[in-house]
C-alpha cells in the first residue's frame, strides 16, 4: 500500500514520529532551512499536514498545497489555521479537545500558587543561603477564599473553577451567557466588571480575532496593583503591550503568563520585569497528555485516508 504524504510542520515527541512514519511519508517542514525550494519539491504529493497549535497553518500553506485533504492540529487551539482558507478548499481540520483540559487547568492554578506564596524565590531564599545569613523569607498573599475570575469558561474555564473552588475561593466567570452548569458560580457579562471584582483573573478563552486584545488597559487596571492575570490561553488575548506597560508602572500586580506574542522570541521588556511568572508554553506538556494529544493527531489522520469519520473534527 503506498503511503500517503503529509508535511509535518513542527516536531514531535520520538514516540509520535515512530507511529507517523510507519503509516505516512513524512515531509519534515520544520527542518528545511530553505522553505520554499522544499516545498517545491513535495507540495504535489502533500495530502495531509500535522501541525501544532501553536504553527497551524496560514493561508499561503494552505493554497501552496493543490492537494491537501486534512489538517491534524497538535493542540485544542486552532486560532493559528486558516479556517477560511481550509473550508474554501474543501479541506478538513481536526485537533486535540478535551485530553489536555486538566493538564492546562493543573498548570494555571500551579502558576497562581507559586506566584502567590513566592515559591520560586522561596526555593532561591533556601539555596542562596539568604535564610540562614539573614533570616525569614518576607510573608507573601494568601490565597484561600479569595475572589477569582474566570474569562472564558470552556472546558479549561471550567476546570479552572473547579480547582478554584477547592481553595474555598469565591468564583465569578464571563462569557458570551450564563452557563447552566455553572449555578454556583456569579455570572458576570462584561471582562472589566469581573476583573474589577477578582484578586486573581484567568484567561482560559479560545484565540482568535473575536476574542483579541479582550483583556485591555482598562480590564488591567481594573484587576489592580494588587491584581494577578494568569494566561494559558492566547497571548492574543491580552494586549500585550498595555500588559507590559501596566506591569511596569504597578498598575497592575503581578502576571503568570505561559503564551506570548511571537513566542518562542519574547519581548525583551518581559524580562525586565519582576512581577512575572514566565512559562515555555507547556500547559499542556505532560508525558501523559502529549502521548494522548499525538494519538489524536495520528488517529485523525488514520481515520480521513481510511475513509472513516473523523473523531475530532473541527470543519
Ligand atoms: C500546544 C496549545 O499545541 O492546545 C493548544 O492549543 O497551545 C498547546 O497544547 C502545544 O504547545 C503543542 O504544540
Amino acid at each position: 500500500m503506498t503511503k500517503p504524504h503529509i508535511l509535518q510542520i513542527g516536531p514531535y515527541p520520538e514516540w509520535d514520529m515512530e507511529r507517523l512514519e510507519a503509516r505516512f511519508e513524512v515531509h519534515r517542514f520544520f527542518e528545511a532551512t530553505d522553505k520554499q525550494a522544499f516545498l517545491a519539491q513535495c507540495a504535489p504529493l502533500i495530502r495531509g499536514i500535522a501541525t501544532r497549535g501553536e504553527l497551524g497553518a496560514n493561508r499561503a500553506l494552505i493554497e501552496a498545497l493543490p492537494n491537501l485533504e486534512v489538517i491534524s492540529v497538535y493542540g485544542v487551539g486552532y486560532d493559528a489555521v486558516d479556517l477560511e482558507a481550509a473550508k474554501a478548499a474543501n479541506i478538513r481540520v481536526t485537533n486535540t479537545p478535551d485530553v489536555l483540559t486538566k493538564d492546562v487547568a493543573d498548570l494555571g492554578v500551579a502558576m497562581l500558587l507559586a506566584a502567590s506564596r513566592g515559591v520560586i524565590g522561596a526555593e532561591s531564599w533556601v539555596r542562596s543561603g539568604k535564610w540562614q545569613n539573614e533570616g525569614l523569607y518576607p510573608l507573601k498573599t494568601r490565597v484561600f477564599g479569595k475572589s477569582v475570575g474566570i474569562l472564558g469558561l470552556g472546558r479549561i474555564g471550567y476546570e479552572v473553577a473547579r480547582r478554584c473552588a477547592a481553595f474555598d475561593m469565591d468564583i465569578a466567570y464571563c462569557d458570551v451567557a450564563p452557563r447552566d452548569f455553572a449555578a454556583d458560580w456569579t455570572y458576570i457579562e462584561d471582562a472589566k466588571a469581573l476583573s474589577a471584582r477578582s484578586d486573581f483573573l484567568f484567561v482560559t478563552l479560545t484565540g482568535g480575532p473575536a476574542t483579541r486584545h479582550i483583556v485591555n488597559k482598562e480590564v488591567l487596571v481594573a484587576l489592580g496593583a494588587d491584581g494577578m492575570l494568569i494566561n494559558v490561553s492566547r497571548a492574543s488575548n491580552i494586549d500585550e503591550e498595555a500588559l507590559l506597560d501596566a506591569l511596569g508602572s504597578k498598575a497592575l500586580g503581578f502576571a503568570c503568563l505561559d503564551v506570548f506574542e511571537g513566542e518562542p522570541a519574547l519581548n525583551p521588556r518581559f524580562l525586565a520585569l519582576e512581577n512575572v511568572l514566565l512559562q515555555p508554553h507547556h500547559a499542556s506538556g505532560t508525558v501523559e497528555t502529549r502521548k494522548a494529544m499525538g494519538k489524536l493527531v495520528y488517529d485523525n489522520l488514520d481515520a480521513h485516508f481510511a475513509g472513516k469519520p473523523l473523531p475530532t473534527p473541527v470543519i
